[in-house]
């Protein structure tokens, strides 16, 4: 049994998409819970980002290992999905204009799909417009935001400042992320929140919306 979960960690490191995905689909007929193998891969992807941080990965084995969690939580979430009915919370997510960076990003896409939220990728270089557009034209209930640049962090705020000439403000919870962010940043532009990693961004999402509905999953 712990085979399966063990492939599936060191399937991530190696960035075995395959591997990844079967892992999942033997854990999960196994027994083992979604909660068991998202923390699982996050281990996995913990022990990537040390590596990277020690030189001994570089970006593309990062984004090899990305590609094969992706692929994990695709699995994950296509057996999840089977029997549970009820409208999902639904979280856009982007990295603020000007900024290119979209790994951050795109594991926060990945845990929050794997978390079974409705997630809208609006990828890298997202002007405030297209925030503002997510939420009036798709119904975003949320909007996560990453920035790995102090010089984009400002988009931040100007994303805060177009949602509310937009008397949209209200209706939409707004949470940020990103090396250069924090807590006290959230508080000065008026977010609703920060999470450090990509993981926290699943429990910030769920704090914050707390309030907005029953009959909301996610
Ligand atoms: Co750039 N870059 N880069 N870069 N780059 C940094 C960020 C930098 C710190 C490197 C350095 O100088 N030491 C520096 C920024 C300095 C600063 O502003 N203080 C920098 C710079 C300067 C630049 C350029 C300006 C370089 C140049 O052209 N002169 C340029 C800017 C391009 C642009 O955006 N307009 C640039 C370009 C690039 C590449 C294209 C080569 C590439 C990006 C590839 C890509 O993303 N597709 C790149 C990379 C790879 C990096 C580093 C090396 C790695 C970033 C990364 O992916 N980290 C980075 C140095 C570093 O961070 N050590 C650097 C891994 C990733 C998993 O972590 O994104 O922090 P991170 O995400 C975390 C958390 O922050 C959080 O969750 C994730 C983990 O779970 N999180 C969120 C992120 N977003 C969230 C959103 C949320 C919640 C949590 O929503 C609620």
């Amino acid at each position: 049994m712990i085979m399966f979960v063990e492939r599936i960690y060191t399937g991530i490191i190696e960035g075995d998409q395959k591997t990844v995905e079967a892992g999942v689909l033997l854990a999960l007929a196994a027994g083992f819970t979604s909660t068991q193998l998202l923390d699982d891969m996050l281990a996995a992807m913990s022990e990537v980002r040390r590596l990277y941080e020690k030189n001994v990965y570089s970006v593309p084995e990062m984004m090899l290992a990305s590609r094969a969690m992706r692929a994990g939580l695709a699995a994950l979430k296509h057996k999840r999905k089977r029997g549970q009915p009820g409208r999902v919370m639904c979280v856009a997510v982007g990295s603020v204009k000007g900024d290119l960076h979209d790994i951050g990003k795109n594991l926060v896409v990945m845990m929050l799909e794997g978390a079974d939220f409705d997630v809208i990728d609006l990828g890298a270089d997202v002007p405030p417009e297209k925030f503002v557009a997510v939420v009036r034209d798709q119904g975003a209930q949320v909007i996560a935001m990453s920035a790995l640049l102090t010089t984009t962090m400002s988009g931040m705020k100007a994303t805060v400042m177009a949602l509310e000439a937009a008397g949209l403000r209200q209706q939409v919870r707004v949470i940020i992320g990103g090396a250069p962010v924090n807590d006290a940043f959230a508080r000065e532009i008026g977010a609703d929140g920060y999470a450090p990693d990509a993981s926290r961004a699943v429990s910030l999402v769920r704090g914050v919306t707390r309030d907005l509905g029953h009959g909301l999953r996610g």
